[in-house]
C-alpha cells in the first residue's frame, strides 16, 4: 500500500493532474473529434429511483480522465442531509481506551493525504438506466488508520461501522405478526483489518474543493478498491464493535444472490457487496477526417495489465493504454484506432489484470448464475451505426 501512495503522489497528485487535464481536454476538444452516439441509449431513471440517483457521468461527454465535481455521479438512498459544519462532529466510540469527538478543524489538522481513486455503484450495469454511475477523482483528507490507531482501539474490537448523517424508516419482517419498523441511519461496515489498510480516507476534498453537499458534505470515508457502498458519506459516527453489523445496507439490501451448481445440486449464496471487480466499459467512438477511435476506461480492485476489445465477431484486438494518466486505485484509460466501415457494428470490451484475472463474459457462471443486479461486472456490448 506504501506502494500505491507513492505511485499516486508521483503520478497523480497536484499540478501534474492540472497538467494532464489540460491536455486530454486538448486531445479531446480539438474540434477534429465529433462523438458518434450510441444507438442503445438507456431509458430515462424512472420515478421512484429518481430520488436515489441524481446525476450519472454520461460516457459520451467524457473527455477527462479527473471526472469534475459537478458531473460526477451521485447516489442517495434516505435524506440528502444539508450538514453545518460548525456543528459537525465526528464521534469514534465503542470497542476504544480513547474515545474522540473532532470537530472538523481538528480533523483538518491532521496530516493530508491524497488519493486518485474510482469510485462506481455496484448496480451499475446491472439496471436498463443505470448505466454510467461510475467516476474518478482526487480525494483528500486524513488516514483512517491514524484516527483508529489515536483512539486505541481495544482487542476484542473485529468490526469497523462507518454511520452517516442521513437516515429512514425500515420495515423487517413486513406484513407479518413480527413485523418491526425502525428509523435508522444509513450505515457500513468492515472488518478492523480491511479499515486499518493505509488507502482508507476520512475525506474532506474532492478534485481540490470542498466535498459537494451530494458527494457528502463535509466528511466521507473514501475507501479505494472498494464499490460505491462502502464510502459512507455524510459520515459523524465510528462505532467499534465485536459483533457484524448487519443493517439494511449489508445484510439486506446490496446483497448479491447466485445460484451455483454443485454437482447435482444447487446451492444458493447470499453475500454482501463490498469489494471492487475487474470491469470496463467502451465510452465512446469518436471520427475525425474519416478515421475513428474508440475509447474507453478499465478499473478494479487490482491494477489493469490490458484491455481487449471486439468489434462485430472479430478476435480480440488490444487496445493502447495511456501512460498518462495513472493511479493504482484509478481507471485507466485505453484507445483503439478502427477502419469503420459503414453500417451497423457492435463493440465488446474486456478488462484483463496484472493477476491474469479476465474480466467475465455475461455467459460465465459468475455473471449468468446471479439472481440480483449487483456487482454486474461482465463484459458490456455497445451498439453504434456508422453512416
Ligand atoms: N451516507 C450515505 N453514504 C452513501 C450512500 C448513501 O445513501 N448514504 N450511498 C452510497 C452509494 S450506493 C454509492 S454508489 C456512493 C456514491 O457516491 P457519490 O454519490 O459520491 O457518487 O455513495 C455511497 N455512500
Ligand atoms: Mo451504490
Amino acid at each position: 500500500m506504501g506502494e500505491l501512495q507513492r505511485r499516486d503522489l508521483m503520478i497523480g497528485g497536484g499540478a501534474l493532474v492540472g497538467m494532464s487535464l489540460l491536455q486530454s481536454r486538448a486531445f479531446a476538444q480539438s474540434g477534429r473529434g465529433t462523438v458518434i452516439p450510441w444507438s442503445d441509449q438507456p431509458p430515462p431513471v424512472p420515478p421512484p429511483a429518481a430520488g436515489i440517483i441524481r446525476s450519472q457521468t454520461a460516457w459520451e461527454n467524457l473527455d477527462s480522465w479527473i471526472t469534475p465535481n459537478d458531473k460526477f455521479f451521485a447516489i442517495g438512498h434516505y435524506d440528502w442531509p444539508q450538514i453545518d459544519p460548525k456543528d459537525w462532529r465526528l464521534d469514534i466510540s465503542g470497542l476504544v481506551e480513547s474515545p474522540a469527538n473532532l470537530t472538523l478543524d481538528q480533523l483538518k489538522s491532521l496530516p493530508r493525504q491524497e488519493v486518485t481513486s474510482t469510485i462506481e455503484c455496484s448496480g451499475n450495469n446491472g439496471l436498463p438506466f443505470l448505466t454510467s454511475a461510475v467516476g474518478n477523482a482526487r480525494w483528500t483528507g486524513t488516514s483512517l488508520a491514524a484516527v483508529l490507531k489515536a483512539a486505541r482501539v481495544k482487542p476484542a474490537a473485529l468490526e469497523v461501522v462507518f454511520f452517516g448523517t442521513d437516515k429512514g424508516e425500515e420495515v423487517l419482517r413486513k406484513d407479518t405478526p413480527l413485523e418491526l419498523k425502525v428509523t435508522e441511519n444509513f450505515a457500513r461496515s468492515m472488518s478492523l483489518e480491511d479499515a486499518m489498510n493505509p488507502a482508507m480516507l476520512l475525506c474532506y476534498e474532492m478534485n481540490g474543493a470542498p466535498l459537494p453537499h451530494a458527494n457528502g458534505f463535509p466528511v466521507r470515508l473514501i475507501a479505494p478498491g472498494w464499490y460505491g457502498i462502502a464510502n459512507v458519506k455524510w459520515l459523524n459516527r465510528i462505532e467499534l464493535r465485536r459483533t457484524r453489523y448487519m443493517g439494511r445496507f449489508m445484510g439486506r439490501d446490496y446483497v448479491t444472490v447466485r445460484e451455483n451448481q454443485i454437482g447435482k445440486r444447487t446451492l444458493v449464496t447470499e453475500t454482501s457487496v463490498g469489494r471492487g471487480l475487474l470491469k470496463s466499459a467502451p465510452a465512446r467512438v469518436v471520427t475525425y477526417d474519416g478515421r475513428y477511435r474508440i475509447e474507453g476506461m478499465a478499473w478494479g480492485p487490482q491494477p489493469i495489465a490490458a484491455v481487449e476489445v471486439r468489434i462485430d465477431n472479430s478476435p480480440w484486438m488490444k487496445a493502447i493504454l495511456d501512460d498518462t494518466h495513472r493511479s493504482e486505485a484509478a481507471w485507466r484509460f485505453w484507445h483503439l484506432d478502427w477502419s469503420a466501415s459503414p453500417g451497423e457494428h457492435s463493440i465488446t470490451t474486456r478488462a484483463i489484470d496484472d493477476t491474469g484475472e479476465k474480466q467475465p463474459a455475461m455467459d460465465d457462471p459468475s455473471i449468468a448464475n446471479k439472481r440480483t443486479f449487483w456487482e454486474s461486472n461482465g463484459q458490456l456490448t455497445r451498439h453504434l451505426r456508422i453512416a
